[in-house]
């Protein structure tokens, strides 16, 4: 029986587990280049976690010019035929440094585990990289009405897995999936930079960084109720 201060972790995928971020960033900055409109990594900052037609909307902002219905939706499918060009050669390999063995501590301690990726590529990432059944429910994309931050895809999640909000961990690169996160009433785990996640609880540089033991004795910051 598990003594867990956590009953689930609830993962992300782009970014925490993967390098997929990367490849989204190439996507939409050719896409961006093509439309004229300045992209580098700053920019893209702002769309990790951000589901397709968001982060579309936030590139032609910049374009100084309005675009119809019919020309965004062939531009979002233009970057997403991209994207799955560049995802193709993805296996095992593409797994980042200590994901597999986070994911196989959780398990070990009794926990629940999910994964919230707004991400509607996330079936065929998670199988390249040969890990689905690790997970014992992934959030179909498709079916999430709000994206990041709106904290719907993690209570979904936490949902399906039966476990209250409370009781879960989330793990997030984006600042605004830990911002999903925090409005979800969970605890966050940041992965990246404590400059720019700065609502997360606690954060980590990378999965090689990830022990339970640690998080078990970490205090939750104070929440500002989500509006
Ligand atoms: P797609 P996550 C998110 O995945 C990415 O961070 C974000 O950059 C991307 O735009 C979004 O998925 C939608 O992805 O175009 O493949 O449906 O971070 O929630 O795992
Ligand atoms: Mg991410």
């Amino acid at each position: 029986m598990s003594t867990s201060r956590f009953k689930a972790v609830i993962f992300d995928l782009d970014g925490v587990i993967t390098d997929t971020a990367h490849y989204h960033y190439l996507a939409w900055k050719r896409m961006a280049e093509q439309q004229g409109v300045y992209f580098d990594h700053a920019f893209n900052e702002q769309l990790k976690g951000i589901d397709r037609m968001g982060s579309l909307e936030l590139i032609l902002a910049a374009a100084g010019r309005l675009y119809t219905l019919e020309e965004k939706l062939a531009l979002a499918d233009s970057k997403n035929l991209h994207y799955q060009e560049l995802i193709t050669g993805m296996t095992a390999a593409d797994l980042l440094p200590g994901a597999v063995a986070a994911l196989d501590a959780v398990r070990a301690a009794g926990l629940k585990i999910g994964l919230a990726s707004v991400s509607k590529n996330a079936f065929t990432v998670l199988d390249r990289l040969g890990i689905r059944d690790k997970f014992d429910y992934v959030v179909d994309a498709a079916l999430i009405a709000r994206g990041k931050p709106d904290p719907e895809i993690f209570l979904k999640a936490a949902s399906e897995l039966g476990v209250a909000p409370a009781d879960c961990l989330g793990v997030e690169d984006a600042v605004a999936g830990v911002a999903a996160i925090k409005a979800a009433g969970m605890f966050a785990l940041g992965v990246g930079l404590v400059s720019v996640l700065t609502q997360a609880d606690l954060v980590i540089a990378g999965l090689d960084g990830f022990d339970l033991a640690v998080l078990q004795q970490v205090p939750v910051r104070l929440q500002t109720p989500a509006a």
